[in-house]
């Protein structure tokens, strides 16, 4: 479980380029950030999160998409 603010602090510091958004890179980049938001969302692979979630063209994830899944998980507090 997360709350929204452990969110955003997580996904503040994935986004290394700070464009707001987090890229499949950026996932990778960050292996054990990466596996605390499998373990929120319940899905193993930032490929399928990103396939899932991601509305970009380009493939990466906003926070209002990272929170949906989260929250679609009922992981969010
Ligand atoms: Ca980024």
């Amino acid at each position: 479980m997360a709350t929204e603010q452990e969110l955003q602090s997580l996904f503040d510091t994935l986004d290394g380029d700070k464009d707001g958004k987090v890229s499949i890179n950026e996932l990778f980049l960050s292996p054990g950030l990466s596996a605390v938001i499998s373990s929120e969302t319940g899905i193993s692979s930032p490929q399928e999160l990103l396939s899932r979630y991601a509305s970009d063209e380009d493939g990466s994830i906003t926070f209002e998409e990272l929170k949906q899944a989260v929250k679609n998980a009922s992981n969010l507090t």
